[in-house]
Parts: C-alpha cells; structure tokens; sequence
C-alpha cells in the first residue's frame, strides 16, 4: 500500500507530532518520519519531494512552525496531496505558522490542518489513501464507530452521573 511521510521543520516539532503516528499505526499504514527543513536543507527538501512519488508515498505530512514554508516548498516539487500542520510555538501561539501554511497562492494547494493539528493530519491523509485502498477504508469506518461509541458511553456516563432528571 502507499506510504504517508511525515516531515517535520525541526526536531522540536517531533514531540507534537506523536497523535499522527498513533494514528498511522492504529490504521495500519506505513510511514517514515524525517526532518527536513524548507530553509536550513532546501536541497534536500527538493529532493524528497521530487521522488517522493516514485518511492511509494502517496501523502506528504509537513509539519512546521513560525515562517513555515515547508508544506508549500514541497507541494511546489510534487503532485502528491501535501497536508500541512502548523507548528506552536513560543512568540505567536502558531498563528504566524498557521498562516505562512493556509495562505497557499492559487494553483499550489495544500490541505491545512489546525495548530498542532497531528492526529487530524493522519486522519485526513488515511482518508485519501483510502479512496484507493479498500481495506483501508474498512478500518477507517472501524476506527469512526468506534470513536463514535467512545462518545456515546461518555454521555451515557456523564448524564447518569450529573443528570438530576
Ligand atoms: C521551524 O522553525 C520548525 O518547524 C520549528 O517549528 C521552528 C523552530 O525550529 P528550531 O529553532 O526549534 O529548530 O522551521
């Protein structure tokens, strides 16, 4: 089946991207996990992209903070779906990654996520695979009812408890 990479900017990004490889390996999709930066390694950024199909990846996750050009770096090397999450970080909670990631020109789209958005990233790039992978999306729908009956064993619980019905 194909391949999710997920690339972040630096390696402090790698602590909010644990949701989006919990994710990956509960849906059972294989995935790498690289640093590789718009800015620090432009080369090879260029590079993964440019092979990224050719080597079995079907989605790119880019994850990155603060002037965060690396989702749109690679989707301008690539035809493959990049999602891009946006990093928090220290000055602007985000908002300036948030921004530099959503704010795509016309013709170079790629699909932003929330702000340390990892697991919906993951879930995201599960549902484009599985537009081709049946299998998967057999587990994507097992992974929904199950998320579905979380939440409706939470309301039973909450409502029996608190409930002065
Ligand atoms: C971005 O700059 C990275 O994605 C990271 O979120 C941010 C800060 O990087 P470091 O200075 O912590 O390496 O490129």
């Amino acid at each position: 089946m194909k391949k999710v990479a997920i690339i972040m900017g630096s390696d402090s990004d790698l602590p909010a991207l644990k949701g989006a490889m919990d994710a990956l390996k509960a849906l059972e999709i294989p995935f790498a996990v690289r640093v590789i930066s718009a800015h620090r390694t432009p080369e090879p950024a260029a590079q993964f992209a440019r092979g990224a199909a050719d080597e079995g990846y079907g989605v790119l996750i880019c994850a990155a903070g603060k002037a965060a050009h690396l989702a749109g770096a690679m989707a301008a090397n690539t035809i493959l779906p990049v999602i891009g999450i946006p990093m928090k970080s220290s000055t602007l909670d985000g908002l300036d990654a948030l921004l530099s990631t959503v704010q795509m020109p016309s013709g170079m789209p790629v699909a932003t996520v929330a702000i340390d958005g990892a697991t919906n990233a993951a879930l995201l790039a599960a549902q484009i695979l599985a537009l081709s992978d049946e299998a998967l999306a057999g587990r994507f729908a097992d992974y929904r009812a199950a998320q579905t009956a979380k939440v409706l064993a939470k309301d039973a619980a909450i409502s029996a408890e608190y409930s002065t019905l």
